[in-house]
């Protein structure tokens, strides 16, 4: 009975301050896949998260004056929180303190030392606390100020010397290029690919992976002294919430993910390390890692110093959470770096949803419930055959469903979007010009045949538009009266019509214009 299974995690965030826009853009991406899978009758698994461990949270903890657990205890439920407001469906929070996914990090610890891919050495070298990130000396630059820093971040570094056991990632190029090879979509976007394969093709470094200057992290088993590097941790949680080390747990067949859902600036940490920990473990690698932009306000880059943090949540309160889910995922190609602002925000959703969508389904609703008794009316009484233009209508809705499984497959979440609602503009077009409220005196039974196909369009769009606006979509199927098992992929299309003579509920607006609130 369940379908095909379809896990798709988010990253982990770091709880070491509140969430922020871009937290809430990669969710809010993640869950609108994650539902159009579950539209599609696959057994969705899906997961979100935060990632507790760390200097850097140690760190940011003591400078608040609590302890490391105290601290992640306080921000990793504000997380958690926003992703509820945001309506995103996960289906675990997995928090890397939780005892279930400790036990599973040392699991996958001591598969990895089993192979003989662990082993103990001394490390020297240039750290990023900020990034928790050694780099090579050529992956430096020196500040103004003096200070040598990492070319790619900006964040300073400093002169580390440490015993500290290494992963024999060195061993494993030939075997990332050759899945890198065998599997085009593992990496995307493309340009991520071509990253991806220099850094690998130029050499790997074993990679140190544990700490001993610290000790707010797993331990490493067999030494407490050491606790694990914070990514091999973090990275475990996607195989954690699959039941690891249990592989007869019923979670296991989610096993392996099909999507990472991450951004740009982790690749190589999912692309690279990732797989090669879980070849060293003996388990089967994910399926594909996405790395999707960075969301940018007005085009400059968040941080605390420009005074543009923006709280996720105040968005979704000034615009209201669907809004702010169609707009990113409209706005911004995904992959693609995007840029939002109060403008571009107001724009989309008074053109795309107050008009083109809600005032669509507004008029063509009123228009029902005044004329058809309010009820779905009947397609085509008379003359017995729909028209040219009724059929020309159905036809592209019907056809929407094929068109987004085939522009999900590649993650095109902005070009459903552009195809769902260029659908809704030929209908605009369709309702303005077969003019039902002059056929009202005319051909009443063709006024019905008008106002039944624009209700049966509507219906197809409402249930493909549930993934990015959830809320909405469930008021639109609401007041078309559609069943709660009917609203899926499968029941868009020819087989499923509208029911003539469904009573209808009283219409009201699903979307409210943004009016700019006095000053
Ligand atoms: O990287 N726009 O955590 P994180 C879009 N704990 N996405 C953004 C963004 C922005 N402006 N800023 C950050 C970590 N992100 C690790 C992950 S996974 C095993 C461990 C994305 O809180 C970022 O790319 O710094 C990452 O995918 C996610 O937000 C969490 O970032």
């Amino acid at each position: 009975m369940a379908g095909e299974p379809f896990f798709i995690t988010t990253a982990i965030s770091y709880p070491n301050g509140v969430p922020h826009i871009g937290h809430a853009y990669e969710v809010i991406a993640a869950d609108a896949i994650a539902r159009f899978k579950r539209l599609d009758g696959y057994d969705v698994f899906f997961t979100t998260g935060t990632d507790e461990h760390g200097l850097k949270i140690q760190q940011t903890a003591a400078k608040a004056g609590i302890g490391p657990r105290a601290f992640v205890d306080d921000m990793a439920p504000r997380f958690r929180t926003m992703a509820e407001q945001l309506d995103c469906s996960f289906d675990r929070f997995i928090r890397t303190t939780d005892a279930d996914h400790v036990a599973a990090a040392q699991a996958l610890w001591r598969r990895m030392e089993e192979n003989g891919d662990i082993y103990l050495a001394k490390y020297a070298g240039w750290y990023s606390v900020r990034d928790e990130a050694y780099y090579d000396e050529a992956e430096l630059v020196t500040a103004p100020d003096g200070s040598r820093r990492a070319e790619k971040t900006g964040t300073p570094v400093e002169w580390v010397e440490e015993e500290s056991y290494f992963f024999r990632l060195s061993a494993y190029g030939e075997r990332l290029l050759a899945l890198y090879e065998a599997n085009p979509d593992f990496i995307g976007p493309d340009s991520r690919r071509n990253e991806v394969t220099s850094f690998v093709r130029s050499g790997l470094q074993d990679l140190s992976v544990s700490r001993t200057t610290f000790d707010w992290g797993v331990p490493v088993p067999g030494n407490p002294a050491h606790v694990m590097y914070v990514w091999v941790d973090a990275l475990t949680n996607y195989i954690t919430s699959c039941g690891f080390p249990d592989e007869g747990a019923p979670r296991w067949r989610q096993w392996p993910a099909a999507l990472h859902v991450i951004g740009k600036d982790i690749i190589r940490f999912h692309a690279v390390y990732w797989p090669a920990f879980l070849m060293s473990a003996g388990l089967p690698v994910p399926q594909r890692v996405f790395g999707h932009g960075f969301l940018l306000n007005k085009g400059e880059k968040m941080s605390k110093s420009l005074g543009n943090v923006v709280a996720p949540t105040a968005l979704a309160e000034a615009y209201g959470v669907d809004p702010l889910r169609y707009f990113m995922l409209r706005e911004v190609p995904f992959g693609q770096d995007g840029s939002y602002s109060h403008e571009a925000i107001v724009n989309r959703l008074n053109a795309d949803l107050a008009n083109d969508l809600g005032n669509l389904a507004q008029r063509s609703l009123t228009m029902i419930a005044r004329n058809c008794g309010g009820q779905i009316p009947a397609p085509f009484p008379q003359a017995g055959e729909p028209s040219a233009a009724d059929r020309a209508l159905l036809a592209l809705a019907d056809a929407l469903p094929e068109k987004a499984r085939g522009l999900m497959r590649d993650l095109a979440l902005h070009a459903v979007l552009a195809e769902i609602w260029a659908v809704v503009a030929e209908a605009n077009r369709y309702f303005a010009g077969q003019e039902p409220w002059a056929l009202r005196k005319t051909d009443p039974a063709r006024m019905e045949a008008v106002l039944y196909t624009t209700a049966e369009v509507l219906r197809a769009v409402g249930i493909l538009v549930q993934p990015f606006i959830p809320s909405a979509a469930a008021r639109l199927l609401d007041l078309l009266a559609v069943a709660p098992d009917a609203r899926n992929l499968a029941a868009i299309g020819p087989d499923h019509r509208l029911a003539p003579g469904t009573a209808l509920p009283a219409p009201s607006p699903i979307f409210p214009r943004y009016v700019e609130p006095e000053a």
